[in-house]
């Protein structure tokens, strides 16, 4: 038998933390996470990985903790003492940022400085390797496409500017002070666990719900953006590939193919069977029904089911996004699994599903809950 790995994962209750839970867990990992105090349970994406407290030999661990907090973080690793970190762990909403900006460069940018700090301090910095979750809104406004490793970035949030000290803290690191310490530079990507207000899972819930009259409209705000959009499930195997490497580098995770947010509310509607055609420009842009092929899923054709509303807007916008993924795939192997179709397909059976057991428990007469961003 192989030595047993520790891993800790910053954010393990959000999208990727849950999928790369599952992922190492399934590896024969040892895996700690850190969950931040909530008033409410916020663990439904591990819950299936969740192992009673009194049980001996857990291999699923979870710490209070907070990037913010240096002295927490400090302790939860020096106890872990993990060979692999994985740092998840953001306020990773672009739009929510222009409202929380000193927050969001604590959490996503100083939190970064943090752990690398700490595992310094510790001693650690020639056993534990660390993984940097950076994103593709570094390259913000655009400055070349296809985006790579060597392209400039242009951040255009305090989202984007925070994880741009995240990346380069993490690069300083690496070069400092000789840790294995990398950044992947992931592009969108989303899953059937993305959160309610990211646009991909805000349509396919809205879709979904309209295609079974359980709302009327979706609003959304720009239709034009581009996104180079991959499942979460590939990415997290990426992640995982950038440490067991010989060499700490950073990476681009992508899917080298970019689609608009219009065309993907289409692809959307499609899987309901139900065809939408947009008409009008800017605020005045409106998605109306123009065919219904599936009888369990009827809308009335001229309905219109999709309205641009500008508080969804952004003060700067990330207009276009496309990953080239070559030294991925050709330095780490890296291949992803799903389309764009099959991605789409994946989130509307779920949220398919979901919103006909609402449907359900709505018809016989209960509460549902129905907030929509
Ligand atoms: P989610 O928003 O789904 O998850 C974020 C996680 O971070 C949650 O577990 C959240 O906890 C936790 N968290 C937030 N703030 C803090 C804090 N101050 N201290 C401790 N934990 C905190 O994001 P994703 O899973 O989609 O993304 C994972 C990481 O990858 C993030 O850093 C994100 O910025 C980055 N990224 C994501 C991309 C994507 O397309 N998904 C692309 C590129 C980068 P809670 O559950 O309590 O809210
Ligand atoms: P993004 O994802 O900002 O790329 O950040 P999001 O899904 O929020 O937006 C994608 C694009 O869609 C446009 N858009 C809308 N977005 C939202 N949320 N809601 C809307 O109603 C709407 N209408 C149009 C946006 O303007 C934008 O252009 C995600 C996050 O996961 C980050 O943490 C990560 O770093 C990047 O992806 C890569």
């Amino acid at each position: 038998m192989g030595i047993i790995k520790t891993a800790l994962i910053t954010g393990i209750t959000g999208q990727d933390g849950a999928y790369l839970a599952e992922f190492l867990l399934k590896k024969g990992y040892i895996v700690h996470g850190i969950k931040r105090r909530a008033s409410l349970f916020n663990t439904d994406r591990i819950d299936h990985l969740y192992q009673d407290p009194h049980v001996e030999n857990r291999n699923l661990i979870l710490h209070y903790g907070d990037l913010t907090d240096s002295m927490n973080l400090t302790r939860i690793i020096q106890e872990v003492q993990p060979d692999e970190i994985y740092n998840l762990a953001a306020m990773s909403h672009v739009k929510v940022s222009f409202d929380t900006p000193e927050y969001t460069a604590n959490a996503d940018g100083i939190g970064t400085l943090r752990i690398l700090e700490a595992v310094r301090l510790l001693g650690l910095s020639q056993k534990t390797r660390i993984y940097q979750a950076s994103t593709s809104e570094l390259y913000g406004l655009v400055q070349a496409v296809p985006q790579s490793e060597t392209t400039p970035f242009y951040p255009r949030s305090p989202y984007a500017v925070a994880k741009l000290y995240g990346y380069w803290i993490t690069v300083n690191y690496r070069e400092a002070y000789d840790m294995f310490a990398c950044n992947g530079i992931l592009f969108n990507h989303e899953s059937p666990l993305r959160g309610e207000t990211f646009v991909t899972r805000k349509i396919t819930r809205a879709v979904s719900k309209i295609g079974m009259t359980m709302q009327d409209c979706l609003y959304l705000g720009n239709l034009d953006a581009r996104r180079d959009w991959g499942h979460a499930k590939d990415y997290i195997k990426a992640m995982w590939l950038i440490l067991q490497q010989e060499k700490p580098e950073d990476y681009v995770i992508a899917t080298g193919i970019t689609t608009t947010v219009r065309d993907f509310v289409k692809m959307a509607f499609n899987e309901m069977g139900i065809e939408v055609a947009f008409s009008g420009e800017g605020v005045d842009e409106i998605g109306t029904v123009v065919r219904c092929s599936n009888p369990e899923y009827q809308v009335a054709v001229g309905t219109v089911v999709v309205r641009v509303d500008p508080r969804y807007f952004r003060p700067t916008e990330v207009e276009l996004l496309i990953g080239d993924p070559t030294k991925s795939k050709t330095k780490l192997g890296w291949e992803p699994q799903y389309d764009l179709a099959a991605l789409v397909k994946d989130m509307m059976a779920n949220d398919i599903k979901l919103v006909k057991k609402d449907k359900y428990l709505k018809d016989g007469g209960y509460q549902t809950l129905n907030y929509f961003e």
